[in-house]
């Protein structure tokens, strides 16, 4: 098959730290529909997704898990329930699959690496900055929103090592130039971002390689270094095809690609790739197309906030057909959108048990009842009654290309859904059950039928892209042989006497009350056995980031006394106390109680909670050697109190 032909297209490569979620799958399901819409048009299509194994990130992982990078992996990708299982439920139809671990890409990457430097692109330097560690990136600090990284909201911290750096600086017109080009990245609001927020406030030259922990490709000629995760994930989609390495050979033959990508990786897609792929003299992609993300009440899923809706368990309520029909249907592809159980619930009913269900069982249920399934060749057109239809069926294939080539399912399903409902009404129009009863309308009727099969098998073939089970079942109950896209574009297509077949419901309907409340109870079990499994309480919601416990018991922390209690003078706020520490010398600590004690004299004999191993310091001019602890709520604050019989001095632990 001649380049022209062919059509190559990628997802992200997942990072294998914790299973993926529904947004994970979102993006997959996506691009598996364009791959199936490619072929359908007759492409010689590669559809190529993976895993991106590398990274600091991993290697904390599965040190906390107390296996080797490899092993966790190897169990998140390829283990019961893993990323390989998920995309065989969702009848995802790569081509390939890429681990970045697999042993010809390690080599490509090194080979890549060595392109770059022997380019004169990659020199060494040394890197100091704000370091993300969850993301393994290093911000500017003009970059930090409130001093977190900008992708994930966590704390950053200073970091500074040897490093290897690329020449991205050199790159910024070329790629800026690209951008422009309006072709090359979707949606066009992408690029006004690109260039405002990185390409004109100066581009600078990227750190390419890590020292600080090993899980990564070591730079061959110079081992102490591995390749900085972008560089190694980045490169998949050629090594994919076989450049710099021979498990392929097909990299001339299918590249440049087309990217679907979320938009927080944009950046990486559309101005670190070109670059990358500039200084070793390749083409450019074909296009990145940044998706937004599905959001859970406002707010972005991730793996490690909690709130997930779990692929596998909607997949095996409600078909897997149904939740790719959704994620395709719902969501404007280009802007982010809110996920909630009652909309999937309302899509199956409302556009699968009602509009497209119906259409069908009522369909077949009438030529098989008036005809006995098969419809006599003798039919009498009415052009007035059948014109509408017929044109809206014919035309569709056009309008849902157009939607499709721009990367807009839920346009492309809107309007096969708009050609369905007047199916819908053409059935009240013509209202079958009546022609029946009249003998000199049977040929009338037929046609009828006819018309409604013609228009289904149309709309339900265009349909195999996001559904392929559910098209081919209706393909077959329509009388069908198969479904291709030459016949997609024609009405009439099936012969006059064609014999369809009567079936189950395809989308039952959905009792919404009743499974709201199932799931909630689904949702409130998984939430008590992931407490279960992490002894912790998954409603809580910290507000600092975890410490180790040797950091905890750096606090001296201790039983002391209140002998003496009084305002300081001068002050609307402090306290001064006279303590009993266990050490037999009085202590004295000011503390900013005095709103929430009026008449602190209640506080003495009182025991409390102080640290005691904080540098001394003056406060309204006295010396205060020490913290009480107390706890806040809203206005509300107290010191916090220790039971009479635990003497001055004791440690608190
Ligand atoms: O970024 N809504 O991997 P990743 C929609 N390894 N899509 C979502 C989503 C959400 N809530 N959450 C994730 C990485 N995604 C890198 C990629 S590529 C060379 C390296 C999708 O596991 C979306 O497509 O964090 C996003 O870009 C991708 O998953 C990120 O997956």
């Amino acid at each position: 098959m001649s380049k022209e032909n062919t059509f190559y297209i990628t997802t992200p490569i997942y990072y294998p730290s914790d299973k993926l979620h529904i947004g994970h799958t979102y993006c997959t399901v996506a691009t598996d529909s364009f791959a199936r819409y490619k072929r359908l048009r007759g492409y010689d299509v590669m559809f190529l997704t993976g895993t991106d194994e590398h990274g600091q990130k991993i290697e904390e992982k599965a040190k906390e898990a107390g296996v080797t990078p490899q092993q966790f992996v190897d169990n998140i990708v390829e283990g019961e329930g893993g990323i390989l299982d998920l995309w065989k439920l969702m009848n995802i139809s790569n081509d390939r699959f890429i681990r970045t671990t697999d042993d010809y890409h390690v080599k490509s990457i090194q080979r890549i690496f060595r392109r770059m430097y022997d380019a004169g692109d990659i020199y060494k330097g040394k890197y100091s900055g704000m370091y993300c560690t969850p993301c393994e990136s290093f911000w500017t600090e003009s970059q930090l929103v409130d001093g977190k990284c900008p992708d994930c909201g966590r704390p950053v911290k200073y970091a500074e090592e040897e490093a290897y750096f690329f020449k991205l600086s050199k790159y910024a017109q070329p790629v800026k130039e690209l951008l422009l080009t309006g072709e090359f990245l979707q949606p066009m609001s992408r690029v006004n971002e690109m260039i405002k927020n990185f390409i004109d406030p100066g581009l600078e030259d990227l750190c390419v390689s890590r020292t600080s922990f090993s899980w990564g490709i070591p730079v061959d000629f110079d081992p102490g270094h591995v390749v900085y995760v972008w560089v190694d994930a980045l490169s998949n989609y050629i090594t994919a095809l076989g450049f710099d390495n021979d498990k392929y050979d097909d990299f001339d033959h299918y590249w440049p690609a087309v990217h679907i990508v979320g938009k927080e990786i944009v950046r990486f897609h559309s101005i670190i790739w070109p670059a990358m792929l500039m200084s070793m003299g390749l083409p450019m992609p074909k296009k990145v197309y940044g998706h937004g993300w599905l959001l859970i009440d406002g707010g972005k899923m991730s793996k490690s906030k909690g709130n997930v809706a779990d692929p596998y368990l909607l997949a095996e309520r409600y078909g897997v057909d149904a939740l790719r029909f959704f994620l395709m249907r719902t969501f404007p592809f280009g802007s982010d959108g809110n996920f909630s159980n009652e909309l999937l619930i309302s899509c199956i009913n409302a556009d699968l048990a009602n509009d497209l269900g119906n259409l069908v069982s009522r369909t077949t249920a009438m030529v098989n009842k008036y005809f006995r399934g098969t419809l006599p060749t003798e039919q009498e057109a009415d052009e007035e009654k059948d014109a509408e239809l017929i044109q809206m069926a014919t035309s569709l294939s056009e309008k849902y290309a157009k939607e499709m080539d721009a990367f807009q399912p839920q346009n492309a399903i809107g309007e096969i859904f708009k050609v369905l409902s007047r199916a819908n009404k053409y059935i009240d129009e013509n209202a079958p059950w009546l022609l029946i009863k009249d003998e000199t309308k049977k040929a009338r009727l037929a046609r009828v039928l006819y018309n409604l099969v013609e228009t289904i098998r149309i709309c339900s073939g265009l349909l195999v892209p996001f559904m392929p089970e559910t098209a081919a079942e209706i393909a077959k109950r329509v009388g069908a042989e198969g479904i291709n896209w030459e016949d997609l574009t024609k009405f009439g297509v099936l012969p006059a006497d064609v014999t369809t077949h009567t079936g189950d419901a395809l989308f039952p309907r959905i009792d919404m009350d009743k499974e709201l409340a199932a799931l909630e109870e689904i949702s409130a079990a998984q939430k008590a056995e992931k407490a279960a499994a992490s002894g912790a309480n998954a409603d809580f919601k910290p507000v600092l980031p975890n410490v180790k416990v040797d950091d905890f018991y750096k606090n001296d922390l201790r039983v002391v006394e209140i002998l003496a209690c009084e305002k300081v003078e001068g002050s609307d706020k402090l306290l001064k106390f006279t303590l009993n520490d266990g050490s037999g010398t009085p202590r004295q600590i000011l503390s900013g109680m005095q709103p929430f004690y009026p008449d602190p004299s209640v506080l003495v004999g009182k025991k409390v909670v102080a640290i005691l191993n904080l540098p001394g310091r003056k406060m309204a001019g006295q010396a205060s050697n020490g913290m009480l602890l107390s706890a806040e709520s809203g206005d509300l604050v107290k010191l916090c109190l220790v039971p009479d019989e635990i003497p001055a001095g004791a440690v608190i632990s």
